[in-house]
């Protein structure tokens, strides 16, 4: 049992009921899981990736290394704050957007002291080909059981375990994060992707990666599996590695064709996720989402909110700002600046300093 309190209130969490897909999961791990359920019955939690490291014409620097385009819209921080480790399988000191390790590494550390959810994807390469994730020459074959990548693959893991389990608060503990690898593996655009890897191929990669990871020892994840919106009501079954290697279920909806048809996308894809996520007794969340063509200036109040409103998702989080044409938060002076403050305004929203109020604030005392 361990005790979550804070000025106002207490909450008592039976960690040894929490039953995680890594069985060896910490304390820690469980009690992320344990205030992301608790969030979720509070509202919706706005992320944000790479929020921290970089947005619309700045990057961190040593004056002001913890900024965010979010924060400077409207004084608050993504709540939840995603960051992608593609290449830290190559031992790489900067991730595929060229984002340093040890920066990345500071800053999940800064967020988890101010209590951020953090949650990390991984386009890492394709080890067949050495091309990038989006080189769908076929591999998933070659890195399980006896393939010729084997063992150049699970020297990757070991690389990406170090790098988990290296992201430690001042007491030494590893910081709990979210995990979410091999995400839209229905669309055909990477490695892992429908397109050359069958369901059972995919299941088995992804089952093997949580197996891979606790074998090194890793046991601070929350594993998330996410398809990207989906094509017909059984997509979101067919690659699912199942309820023993999932904690978190996700969907990636991005509006790609326009309003109408991201607010159809929204209401069907949250619908069947809730179904599902309901039948399996999982958390879930809109694990990625943006406007691909920024221009409604009032997208958030009057797209984006009605379709996420009570469909009971724990977060949703806006992909990275990198430059004026690739964004998907907000930042000073875009078209729909002001209607995102009005979007903050909604009662259920949550930012990073909206939690301190429902708890988890202070020290953990373990029993
Ligand atoms: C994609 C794009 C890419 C980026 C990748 C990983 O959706 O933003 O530019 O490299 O995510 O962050």
């Amino acid at each position: 049992m361990v005790l979550l309190t804070s000025c106002s209130s207490t909450l008592h969490i039976p960690t040894q009921e929490i039953s995680l897909a890594d069985h060896q999961a910490s304390v820690q791990t469980k009690l992320l899981k344990a205030k992301i359920d608790f969030l979720a019955n509070k509202g919706i939690s706005i992320g944000q990736q790479d929020p921290t490291a970089y947005g619309i014409d700045w990057k961190a620097s040593t004056q002001n290394w913890y900024r965010s385009d979010m924060h400077d819209v409207m004084g608050k921080y993504p709540a939840v704050q995603g960051w992608d480790l593609g290449h830290i399988e190559l031992g790489d000191s900067i991730n595929l957007d060229t984002i340093s390790f040890d920066l990345m590494r500071r800053q999940i550390i800064e967020g988890h002291k101010r209590g951020t959810i953090t949650t990390l994807s991984w386009h890492l390469d394709n080890p067949q080909s050495n091309g990038s994730s989006w080189d769908t020459t076929a591999a998933v074959k070659t890195v399980l059981k006896t393939g010729i990548n084997r063992s150049k693959y699970v020297g990757w893991v070991s690389k990406l375990a170090t790098f988990i389990k290296s992201i430690k608060d001042d007491n030494n503990n590893a910081i709990p994060i979210v995990f979410r690898p091999y995400h839209e593996m229905n669309g055909g655009w990477f490695w892992w992707g429908v397109k050359i890897c069958t369901p059972e191929e995919y299941k088995a990669l992804f089952r093997d990666l949580v197996k891979l990871l606790s074998d090194f020892e890793v046991h601070n994840i929350l594993y998330a599996y996410s398809p990207n919106t989906l094509n017909n009501p059984q997509e979101y079954e067919r690659f699912y590695p199942g309820d023993k290697f999932v904690d978190i279920l996700g969907i990636d909806i991005y509006n790609h064709g326009g309003d109408a048809s991201f607010a159809e996308k929204l209401q069907k894809d949250l619908g069947l996720l809730r179904q599902f996520a309901q039948a399996h007794n999982k958390t879930f969340a809109l694990t990625e989402t943006g406007n691909v063509a920024p221009g409604n200036p009032n997208w958030w109040t009057k797209i984006l909110y009605p379709g996420i409103q009570e469909t009971g998702i724990a977060w949703v989080l806006f992909w990275r700002n990198a430059r004026k044409n690739h964004y998907f938060g907000i930042y000073p002076g875009a078209v729909s600046a002001t209607d995102f403050r009005n979007f903050a305004q909604k009662k259920e929203v949550i930012f990073l300093e909206d939690i301190d109020q429902f708890t988890f604030k202070s020290q953990n005392k373990i029993q």
